[in-house]
């Protein structure tokens, strides 16, 4: 499977191509629009989020609510996109805009420009703004309704925003019911004031996306090759997220203290089937699901638009400048939450065809069914 994104943040929308999706799997524009929705929301985010509504449109791939095995078209329109005509247009204009030269720290303005030699900030920082992450949302969904035909599901939950820390508990209905995606009534008030604080102070806070997958096919990824192997791979989709900076699986930073005999989870047999007594692997072992749940967390850093800027350089003259301030977010961390739902889904959607075929929904669950069947101890096998 292959996801593909293009589109600026204020130009005409963002568009995803998701390759190597199978035939026959259910796809609704309304399911996709759901998880948009859920990116949308969180305390904390700009008056970016007032303006857009955020829609899919399906242009290709999709026929009467099914997959045809074609790749799979997403689009989502800029509804900001009218009110930056001139300093987007595709064609030349005759007044340019002034040039952004002001560099943000943490953001990609100077790293960008000086890479691709653009003389104008915007040419970079309208590609590498969060705004491309709800292109990711829909091809997740897209991944997501694959991983529900053999019934794995991928869910989220803020475990931390700043120092405000929550243990999740992943109960989907009281997470949505949350401001910041957290359980945790007293912990998401907290984070709230947390944000509120931050805020007020003209600064921006971080925190932590915790997800668990459920219903995890066991052998997914390989041990065989570095490249292949899936929490490489769940590792480096993670962390290509805007503001990522860090992936644990399960407590891996304090199973690094540990002895083994504390760490690794014993192996047992219930009702004919193998299963372990603990998780402290997160489900993934020599680089393999091994058919516990996946669980693992993801850092994300304060955003780096500051409304007190930090000192800064001019990219034109070198002169001291403070960063450029620009509407932004106080925090993503509740949306993050969603994009990393998205982007562990396609990472898993990708290792689930790439095991079982990928032409036919039917195929697929056949083949898994026909998998489960005979992961049992050998004596134990019809
Ligand atoms: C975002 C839209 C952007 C930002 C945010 C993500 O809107 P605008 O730049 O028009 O205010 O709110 O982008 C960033 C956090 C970033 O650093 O670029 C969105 O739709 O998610």
């Amino acid at each position: 499977m292959r996801l593909f994104t293009a589109g600026e943040s204020h130009g005409a929308g963002l568009v995803a191509v998701l390759d190597g999706v199978p035939a026959g799997v259910p796809i609704a524009a309304a399911d996709i629009d759901g998880d948009l929705r859920r990116r949308q929301l969180g305390y904390g985010r700009g008056a970016r989020q007032r303006i857009e509504r955020d829609a899919v449109s399906i242009t290709g791939g999709v026929r009467h609510g099914r997959s045809t095995g074609a790749p799979i078209a997403l689009q989502i329109a800029n509804r900001d996109a009218v009110n930056w005509e001139r300093v987007m247009s595709v064609e030349p204009v005759t007044e340019p805009p002034a040039a952004i030269t002001r560099l943000r720290p943490g953001h990609a303005d100077l790293a960008g420009a000086l890479k691709f030699g653009h003389e104008d900030v915007r040419d970079v920082i309208e590609r590498s703004s969060a705004r491309e992450t709800a292109a990711r949302v829909a091809a997740g969904a897209v991944a997501k309704a694959v991983l529900r035909l053999v019934g794995m599901e991928v869910r989220s939950e803020t475990k931390a925003i700043s120092d405000v820390v929550s243990e999740p508990r992943f109960d989907a209905e009281a997470v949505e019911a949350s401001e910041v995606r957290c359980a945790d009534r007293a912990r998401s008030d907290a984070m709230v004031a947390a944000i509120a604080a931050a805020r007020d102070a003209g600064d921006t806070l971080g925190g932590i996306v915790a997800l668990r997958v459920s219903g995890v096919v066991p052998g997914l990824g390989t041990s065989a090759q570095w490249d292949r192997r899936l929490d490489g791979r769940i590792a480096q989709a993670l962390v290509s997220i805007q503001s990522a900076k860090g992936v644990q699986f399960a407590d891996a930073f304090a199973a690094a203290r540990e002895r083994g005999s504390a760490v690794h989870d014993p192996i047992t047999v219930r009702d004919g089937h193998f299963t372990r007594t603990r998780n402290r692997a997160g489900g993934l072992e020599g680089g393999m699901s091994n058919g516990e749940d996946i669980t693992l967390e993801v850092a994300f850093k304060p955003i780096s638009t500051l409304m007190k800027p930090l000192p800064s350089a001019d990219l034109r003259t070198g002169e001291p400048s403070p960063a450029l301030v620009e509407r932004s977010d106080v925090c993503v961390v509740p949306a993050a939450g969603v994009v990393a739902e998205a982007m562990l889904a396609f990472v898993l959607a990708d290792a689930l065809v790439e095991k079982f075929g990928c032409d036919t929904a039917d195929d697929l669950v056949a083949a898994v069914e026909r998998y489960r069947a005979r992961l049992r101890p050998i004596d134990q096998r019809a």
